[in-house]
């Protein structure tokens, strides 16, 4: 991931804003997909530079993403992890253990 999503302005007010912390810096990336599909978007969805996605989520509402899977180019997730906000540190998970997003994601922590 390069530094440009480091550089979006603040836009005070605005939705879907979902914070991530990666070795210690934070980028604010917009969420862009409805996972459960009530009609507000929870997940962060990146395109990878290998043809797949990479898909961030704020899965316990507090505006920080904790919940990451990496998604091959046919759709079928490879590799999945969960931020340990104690530590800062993304920590590798079976991408069948991680909590999934709901509802507004990380707009309900405002
Ligand atoms: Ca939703």
């Amino acid at each position: 991931m390069d530094d440009n999503t480091s550089d979006a302005p603040d836009t005070a007010g605005s939705e879907d804003e979902l914070t991530v912390q990666i070795d210690g810096k934070e980028f604010t990336l917009a969420e862009n997909v409805d996972f459960d599909g009530d009609g507000r978007n929870d997940v962060t969805v990146l395109r990878t530079d290998d043809g797949g996605k990479l898909a961030l989520a704020d899965t316990d509402h507090d505006g920080v993403a904790d919940v990451a899977v990496e998604y091959d180019e046919y759709g079928n997730p490879v590799a999945g992890a969960e931020f340990d906000p104690a530590t800062g540190v993304w920590q590798v998970e079976d991408v069948d253990n991680l909590p999934t997003p709901s509802g507004d994601g990380a707009d309900e922590a405002r």
